[in-house]
């Protein structure tokens, strides 16, 4: 299926949020699956193309877009100076999306500095005509987006922090579905409410939109059921917590098995950096039992609040991602890449960069920073697709390290002062067709280890294995997945340890990998991989379109 999708400037947090909420109180069920979902932004009909123009609400933003794999057409992935430059304000600029093997949730979003604090939704792909789901078919079916909410201006927020070199103010609040919530005065009469019939059974096409906090989620007196993530389907597992990372989306059975009442919907951060900072609020919505023609006024409800696990509780968190696995069956196989081409070791850091007088708000005087494999990532002034298209020379470096520089005891308590010093570059790994690659992400304890939920466009892969402290090469193998690993696009590297991941790099193009905390992005946790193309037209990166953004 080809999505197109055409973009001007679209902004607002109001217009967003008024949009986002009346749209969820307006879809409630699963029409047939052909239907064209009305909910969201984008139309989600396999085998149907279709539109939907976004209105430009303000001049001075310049997003430009991303979702998940876009086959052999990096134009239209999105991130800026990466595969475009923004589109600029006033203009219009037209993605074509390629869904081929994704079901389930997907979302897109912004991807030119932090506009996607407010442009992001959902993207629902239901499964192909004469496909049914893998389990019973829910009832309705409802998107949750978590996002994230500052009173400020966050451009400015960003803005502010690369000039004075210090960590960007924390948001004001957590969202669902555009509102903190009932806990804050300002949200009460907007708070999100889904209401439910007692017996029947809702998919949640939960998506985390939030900027720089990976979130605890739960609902009161209610088990979820996970049984997707990031467009693919996973063995069914049941919590009554889930923690997801900024950038993933999961689908979730809800049953309404509980006494006729009104439970809150709860997410609150899970934050494993010791000594950084984070929003400790916690963001609300209701889940409401009703009898048709009886629907109660907010006001009148006090719901049930939901127990969450501590902010620091990583035992929970990760033993949670690490219960995620494919299906795996006839109908949904697995094809995970058993041997390997490309073998690479990143490690994952916070840095630090000197600052002229030590006058900087970062550590010590100095300012903030972040790294791949000690390099840390500079955006060029034009994008490296188009320069890797047109051999443009002098837009990036295809150096990038399949190692670390230094190998040392990524995971140890102190380390040199000069151990947190980066570098700057735009460095690329260039990858060969069809090759089998993998990937071994290194969370080091530089400044302070945390979760770091690691994306890849262009790609889904295979986490085989994961583990706290330093790699063993030796030991860590012998405990990899290759039965039934999950298939995602965002993994959440576990703090001070490591996660191992696989794909066939069959997907021509240029794509970012990137933390999906966005201020480590910001500060450089990026890099770049270039696939070649493959021997035939039909594995070859697609024809530039004829209109691409300006630089
Ligand atoms: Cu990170």
């Amino acid at each position: 299926m080809i999505i197109l999708f055409f973009l001007t400037s679209f902004w607002g947090a109001e217009v967003e949020r008024s949009i986002v909420h009346e749209i969820m109180q307006n879809e409630e069920h699963i029409d047939d699956k052909r239907s064209v979902s009305r909910a969201y932004d984008i139309c989600s009909q396999r085998r149907h193309n279709c539109s939907r123009l976004l209105q430009q609400r303000r001049p001075q933003c310049h997003p430009s877009l991303a979702w998940s794999r876009a086959a052999r057409n990096p134009w239209t992935d999105g991130p800026e100076y990466i595969t475009q430059c923004p589109v600029q304000p006033g203009m219009s600029f037209k993605y074509t999306i390629v869904l081929s093997i994704e079901v389930g949730t997907l979302w897109w979003h912004a991807h030119s500095d932090w506009t996607r604090a407010t442009v992001y939704g959902a993207i629902v792909i239901y499964p192909d005509l004469g496909a049914t789901y893998p389990f019973p078919k829910p009832h309705g079916q409802v998107p949750i987006l978590l996002g994230s909410w500052w009173k400020r201006d966050v451009m400015e927020v960003l803005a502010d922090a690369l000039k004075y070199g210090g960590s960007p103010n924390l948001s004001d609040a957590h969202t669902i579905n555009g509102q903190p919530g009932d806990l804050y005065p300002c949200s009460k009469k907007g708070t999100f409410r889904m209401l439910v019939e007692q017996g029947k059974t809702y998919l949640l096409r939960i998506v985390s939109a939030e900027m720089n906090t990976e979130l605890f989620f739960s609902i009161a007196q209610h088990q979820l059921t996970l049984v997707g993530r990031d467009g693919a389907y996973v063995k069914p597992f049941t919590t009554d917590t889930l923690m997801i990372t900024p950038g993933q989306t999961m689908d979730v059975l809800l049953k309404a098995d509980q006494p006729h009442d009104n439970y809150y919907m709860a997410a609150r951060a899970y934050a494993s950096a010791i000594g950084v900072a984070f929003v400790n609020t916690t963001t609300t919505a209701i889940l409401q039992y009703y009898k048709r023609k009886h629907i109660p006024p907010l006001s009148s409800l006090s719901p049930i609040f939901p127990s969450l696990p501590y902010y620091n509780d990583t035992r929970l968190a990760i033993n949670f991602t690490r219960s995620i696995k494919s299906l795996a069956n006839k109908d949904h196989p697995i094809n995970v890449p058993l041997t390997v081409d490309k073998r690479m070791l990143i490690t994952i850091s916070v840095n630090t960069l000197p600052c002229v007088n030590n006058t900087c708000e970062g550590p010590r005087g100095t300012r903030f920073s972040a790294s791949l494999n000690n390099i840390s990532f500079v955006k060029p002034s034009i994008d490296i697709l188009s320069a890797y298209y047109s051999s443009i020379n002098g837009v990036f470096d295809s150096n990038f390290p399949s190692k670390p520089p230094v190998k040392f005891n990524y995971t140890a308590d102190s380390f040199p002062t000069d151990f947190l010093t980066t570098k700057l570059g735009t460095k690329v790994k260039v990858l060969d067709f069809n090759s089998s690659v993998e990937i071994i992400f290194q969370g080091t304890n530089l400044l302070a280890g945390e979760n770091h939920p690691i994306h890849l466009h262009g790609y889904s892969f295979y986490v085989v294995g994961s583990g706290f402290g330093n790699f063993d090469k030796k030991k860590d193998p012998l405990t990899y997945n290759f039965v039934d690993p999950p298939k995602v696009n965002t993994i959440g590297v576990p703090k001070n340890g490591w996660a191992t991941i696989r794909f066939r790099a069959d997907n021509p193009g240029v794509w970012f990998m990137h933390c999906h905390l966005e201020r480590h992005t910001s500060w450089g946790m990026d890099t770049v991989f270039i696939v070649k193309n493959g021997g035939s037209p039909l594995v070859k990166i697609r024809q530039r379109p004829s209109y691409m953004p300006p630089c």
